[in-house]
């Protein structure tokens, strides 16, 4: 199978993310996207290959230009203003209680602020989604990937490949970034996918989170199914969004489902949960599936609470390939470093029907895999 990965990635160069107003180690880090990257290379059964460039054009399809001009000018504003952080995060966000009352006129002559600080908010989601000075071209470079996985599939023969997207996407709205996205990768791919093929697309979402950000842009659209399998809102991010009775409005009614696992969910009830998606996604038409693939439903997962194990991913990759359609599969969250790359390679192999035999004696293992330089 086909990777595509770019460096560009290594810009997003975050340690430290804020957690209930504190501090803390970061989990969306370097780290993780070259440990995946070095477990495939190791096992010798994966060609990497570079992102092109696609410009502009496929973002503004799916996001608020003001978002991307926020993000461009974020990091440069943030020393203009002088602020002595390492990181820019919001304080302060214009929540639904703050307008009350306020008519829908009244409502849309809301502006956003000059300050960063101000702007930080309007376009945030959340204070966990730090920004730094190389964060905006890292989120154009896993666009990129997004998008060149998804010309593999379309152009370039391939039934499946693999875009190694970080910064992870979809969380982030039409306007608004959040959980440690940026730009909606997986969304970017979809538009794009379902404008060249004429065809409907759906998205599967394993990611242990919801996909917020992939629901709200495709929440009145008939042609784009969106399926999540995440953990229940009423417990876990993004908190406000990911029940079950959210199904779309208008053309899109019906074109979402959402599928909520309690606390400590193992690898049978989560497979249960993945073959109902797939059965929804097999009632649909369309020959592409794109999927947003995330690693922390991982039993040892930082910030999940799921108890999957590896070899489940296996077993997951290959029931979404047994749907028969291409797979524009996109990487999303997940924060157990040390098995993150061994989990990406189990799902991968299984999607190409490969057994997920240990990686060969000479290359290393899932500990080996280290940083570049
Ligand atoms: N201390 C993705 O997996 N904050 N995003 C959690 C935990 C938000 C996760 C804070 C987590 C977002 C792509
Ligand atoms: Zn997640």
């Amino acid at each position: 199978m086909k990777v595509v990965y770019t460096p560009r990635h290594l810009g997003h160069d975050v340690s430290r993310e804020t957690f209930l107003g504190q501090a803390v180690a970061a989990n969306e880090v370097a780290e993780r996207a070259e440990r995946i990257r070095a477990t495939l290379v190791a096992d010798g059964g994966f060609e990497l290959v570079g992102p092109t460039a696609h410009g502009p054009d496929p973002i503004l399809a799916v996001h608020d230009p003001g978002l991307v001009r926020f993000l461009e000018d974020a990091w440069p504003q943030t020393r203009r203003e002088a602020i002595d952080r390492a990181f820019l995060v919001a304080d302060t966000y214009p929540v639904r209680a703050m307008f009350e009352g306020m008519s829908d006129a009244a409502m849309s002559r809301l502006r956003e602020p000059r300050a960063v600080g101000g702007r930080v908010g309007w376009w945030g989601l959340d204070s966990g989604n730090p920004i730094v000075q190389g964060t905006y071209d890292a989120a154009l470079g896993a666009v990129d990937v997004a998008l060149t996985t998804a010309d593999l599939v379309l152009d370039g023969g391939q039934t499946a490949a693999y875009g190694l997207c970080r910064p992870p996407g979809h969380h982030a709205g039409r306007s608004m970034a959040g959980g440690y996205c940026f730009f909606n990768n997986a969304a970017i791919a979809a538009e794009s996918i379902a404008g060249r093929t004429g065809e409907p697309v759906a998205i599967l979402d394993v990611d242990f989170h919801h996909g917020n950000g992939t629901q709200q842009i495709f929440w009145r659209r008939g042609d784009v199914f969106y399926a999540s399998i995440h953990a229940d809102p009423a417990d876990i991010y993004p908190f406000f969004l990911g029940h079950a009775d959210e199904v779309g409005e208008g053309p899109g009614e019906g074109a979402n489902l959402n599928l909520a696992l309690p606390a400590g969910t193992g690898d049978s009830d989560y497979l249960g949960a993945v073959d109902r998606a797939l059965e929804a996604i097999a009632g649909t038409p369309g020959s592409v599936v794109v999927v947003s693939l995330g690693f922390d439903t991982y039993g040892q997962d930082p910030i999940g609470t799921f108890a999957l194990t590896t070899g489940v991913y296996h077993e997951i990759g290959q029931r979404v390939a047994a749907l028969g359609r291409r797979l524009v599969i996109l990487q999303e969250g997940g924060y157990y470093r040390p098995s993150l790359g061994e989990n990406a390679r189990a799902w991968l192999r299984g999607a190409e029907g490969r057994p997920l035999e240990p990686i060969p004696a000479g290359g290393f293992g899932p500990e080996g895999a280290r940083m570049p330089g």
